[in-house]
């Protein structure tokens, strides 16, 4: 096999690790605490092959999952790349054969028509298996303590589209999932389809709707009553753009952007379209809403942050994306068409918000977010009680990643746990995981748990309780 290109998607710590693994008892500086039982879950994309073409964006890597088991104090990793369709052909081949990013037309005729899945994006317990989720494609299940591929998850049969978001909300009071799939009509089709998944595991509900143009539909928010899908012009560059080998998505700056709400049970007539000026957002941290007025908090940028989906003919502007906390608020009742606020909720600039899963869908105190500054890596607590916002820096040589909360206990109140980051060592070019105090980050790390090699940076990580992984009489650990 050839040498990965010398190209800064490949630079730094950005290099391929393609490494699989299993080592147990991780070495640990500091105490783990021994109430921590269950498993902290991320995503990372990795290239199993260097790519066909150069001038291709990140996100179209294979898709790796790390497994942290932590019980009575001790912590014990697995490693393993998800073995999608499209992993095991190219596996096969040797070499990559799928192209580039959402471009099936770059691809090698021997894969045309084959699954692109990647599964690169977030990883979810959810019904016992360890979803691996990336948003053009359905879910890949795997056994969640192996990590062993089962193959697309179809909700038992009950899946009605081909894509599945990699951000869907899970309802803590019901127990549901809700959860949505766009381009459901295909390549470019500006159809969504709504989802809602009972506790059994089963799709009991569909909306089937349009957006006012086919863009990255990423995330979304949901609240007791409503979904909100913020519709963001990183729009379509079209299959003509496609065909000659350009990237899916452009940014444009000269479309309003619009959240749509449609209210949880309901039909496709219900959905409603709330309209305002250009901006940038991608993750949202959480929404709730008190009767007919929702509020939904996202990490807002003047412009675009994606430096590889810019405005046809002009450069990327980076001062445009800086992102910071912001509630949009919409009233249900008025006839107004735009927003009733935007509210600025902390002047950090960051993104990656992540909040206490017990509080999703409703009003909520804490949440946490992941430094823009790749220059000084930091996390910063967002206290929408007190307004304040505290940060910790790792310094200059240490990047951190997505910080993912864990409850100390289930009974524990809001934001009392832990704040788990995954960091590169940029000198050493290892990778460490910090433990933090949720509420007190800058104090910096009580447990730095040290891994003797370097796992790729990461999109997105989730927090399993033993219960969630293991709900039957299924030991985890016992396959050790
Ligand atoms: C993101 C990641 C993706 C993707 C679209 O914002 C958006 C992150 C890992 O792939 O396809
Ligand atoms: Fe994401």
């Amino acid at each position: 096999m050839p040498r990965f290109p010398d190209i800064p998607m490949f630079q730094g710590i950005h290099a391929p690790s393609r490494i699989e693994i299993d080592l147990h008892d991780l070495e640990v500086d500091g105490e783990i605490p021994r109430d921590l039982d269950g498993a902290f879950y991320r995503v990372a994309p990795d290239h199993q092959y260097p790519p066909r073409f150069l001038d291709d964006v990140p996100f179209n890597a294979d898709g790796t999952v790390s497994r942290f088991l932590f019980r009575e104090g001790r912590v014990h990793l697995r490693h393993r790349y998800v073995r999608t369709e499209r992993f095991r052909l190219e596996r096969a081949a040797g070499r990559a054969l799928y192209g580039k990013y959402r471009n099936p037309f770059t691809d090698d005729p021997s894969v045309q028509g084959r699954s692109r899945n990647l599964a690169n994006t977030t990883p979810l317990v959810w019904d016992g298996k360890l979803l691996a989720l990336r948003e053009d494609s359905p879910p890949v299940a795997m056994d969640p303590i192996t990590l062993e591929t089962e193959g697309d998850w179809s909700f038992h049969g009950t899946l009605g589209g081909p894509t599945f978001t990699a951000h869907p909300k899970i309802d803590p009071r019901t127990g549901e999932m809700i959860a949505f799939g766009f381009a459901a009509k295909g390549l470019y089709s500006r159809d969504v389809v709504y989802y809602e998944v009972d506790p059994s595991g089963r799709i009991t509900h569909e909306v089937w709707f349009e957006i006012p143009y086919y863009c990255m539909l990423h995330d979304f928010g949901v609240t007791q009553d409503y979904a909100a899908f913020p519709i963001i012009p990183v729009c379509g560059a079209g299959v003509e753009a496609l065909k000659a080998g350009k990237p899916h998505y452009a940014w444009d700056p000269t479309k309003e952007i619009y959240l749509g709400v449609l209210p949880r049970g309901g039909a496709a007539r219900d959905l409603r379209w709330f309209r305002a000026p250009n901006q940038f957002c991608s993750h949202v941290m959480n929404a709730f809403n008190d009767r007919t007025r929702l509020h939904i908090d996202v990490p807002v940028a003047p412009g675009n942050m994606f430096p590889f989906f810019h405005e046809p003919g002009k450069p990327w502007d980076p001062a445009q994306a800086q992102s910071r906390m912001t509630r949009w608020t919409v009233d249900l009742a008025s006839k107004h068409e735009g927003f009733e606020s935007a509210e600025r909720l902390s002047e950090y600039v960051g993104e990656f918000p992540k909040i206490d899963h017990r509080y999703q869908t409703q009003p909520y105190r804490h949440g946490w977010l992941l430094g823009f500054d790749p220059a000084r890596s930091s996390i910063a607590h967002v206290d929408h009680q007190t307004g304040k916002t505290q940060t910790w820096s790792a310094g200059a040589n240490t990047a951190l990643q997505e910080p993912c909360f864990i409850p100390r206990s289930e009974r524990a109140a809001e934001g009392d746990g832990y704040i788990i980051t995954v960091a590169t060592r940029i000198r050493e070019m290892r990778t460490d995981v910090f433990l933090l105090d949720a509420q007190r980050l800058e104090e910096g790390p009580f447990a730095t748990i040290h891994l003797p090699v370097r796992l790729r940076p990461g999109y997105h990580g989730n927090w399993a309780s033993r219960a969630r992984i293991a709900p039957s009489s299924r030991e985890v650990g016992e396959h050790e």
